[in-house]
């Protein structure tokens, strides 16, 4: 028996058409491969996506990003099938804290207001009392009336949120995302002695002395806004994920982007959100697999949490 090698074009077509007949809707986070970016309806951040969801009348969403995108838009749309193609797709950054660790972080600093991450789990979520995403994490700490602050999971978004609000106490949780983390200001001033005039563009998940040789830090979404505010400049330094590049190249086409560590798809790929292929995409949509289910009384807390800072308007 032979199997038919079916291309691209002729998958991206079969996955469209699915998506028409099932009233489906494709959302791909700008870290996806390109190929899959290309397919969906909506590219961008996990907030954006969300609530694209949520206002979208789609009875199913297919979330090609990882888990915790995918349970935060079935949180915010509970009517919704969310499907997620390929249940490989995890965070190493949202595992890194689990309901007991924040139950004992909780326990150990009382009276703080606990601010989490989206990059977390959707139980995590409703044991905090308001999220944040790196679009939104300084104005959703401002915006709260007290200056005691535990901010979960990531120590380097944590940091960047600390350095620019001094008033208030923050006390930091230990994770990290490591593909962000791997990077050091080294391996950027590297990148940058070949091209001088460039700009350093760096996600606040990045560390401290990247942040402090950045010209912009902001999140995926505001990286496609931060280019316009150089607009003399020719050469981007681009400091996360790989996948970023794509949506850069395809919106500014005569600029030039390089990705931070001077060697694109080498240590910038992060294998949870490169779990998902086109072929997934396919699948997913054809069996309807695999639905993202999150239980009735996580989703009640979890939604206050995102609701709550949803209501903050972004930074970036
Ligand atoms: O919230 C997101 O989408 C993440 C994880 C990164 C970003 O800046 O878009």
């Amino acid at each position: 028996m032979t199997t038919a090698v079916v291309s691209k074009s002729e998958l991206t077509t079969q996955i469209h058409e699915l998506a028409r007949r099932k009233n489906a809707v494709i959302l791909a986070h700008n870290y996806q491969w390109p190929e899959v970016q290309d397919v969906a309806h909506h590219v961008g951040d996990s907030l954006g996506l969300s609530i694209i969801a949520e206002k979208s009348d789609a009875d199913i969403i297919v979330f090609c990003g990882v888990h915790f995108m995918a349970e935060s838009a079935k949180v915010l749309s509970p009517n919704k099938k969310v499907l997620l193609p390929n249940l490989a797709a995890g965070c190493s950054l949202a595992d890194s804290i689990t309901p007991e660790s924040l139950t004992e972080w909780k326990e150990r600093y009382p009276g703080h207001t606990v601010v989490t991450y989206v990059n977390s789990s959707a139980e995590v979520k409703a044991l905090s009392d308001i999220c944040c995403t790196s679009a939104n994490a300084v104005s959703v700490v401002r915006s709260l009336p007290t200056d005691k602050i535990l901010f979960t999971p990531d120590r380097n978004l944590g940091r960047w949120v600390a350095d620019q609000l001094p008033e208030k106490d923050v006390v930091i949780y230990d994770g990290c995302c490591p593909i962000h983390d791997v990077l050091r200001g080294a391996n950027v001033e590297q990148v940058h002695r070949t091209t001088p005039d460039s700009v350093v563009i760096a996600h606040p998940e990045c560390r401290e002395d990247i942040i402090a040789m950045a010209d912009m830090v902001c999140s995926t979404t505001g990286m496609l806004k931060a280019v316009e505010q150089f607009p003399d400049a020719k050469t981007y330094i681009i400091a996360t994920e790989n996948g970023m590049i794509h949506q850069l190249k395809k919106q500014y086409p005569d600029k030039e982007f390089v990705l931070a560590d001077g060697c694109i798809g080498c240590r910038l790929n992060c294998p949870y959100m490169k779990a998902i292929t086109l072929e997934d995409v396919e699948r997913s949509l054809r069996e309807e697999v695999f639905e993202v289910d999150v239980p009735p009384d996580v989703i009640i807390g979890a939604r206050r949490s995102l609701e709550r800072m949803i209501a903050v308007p972004r930074d970036n």
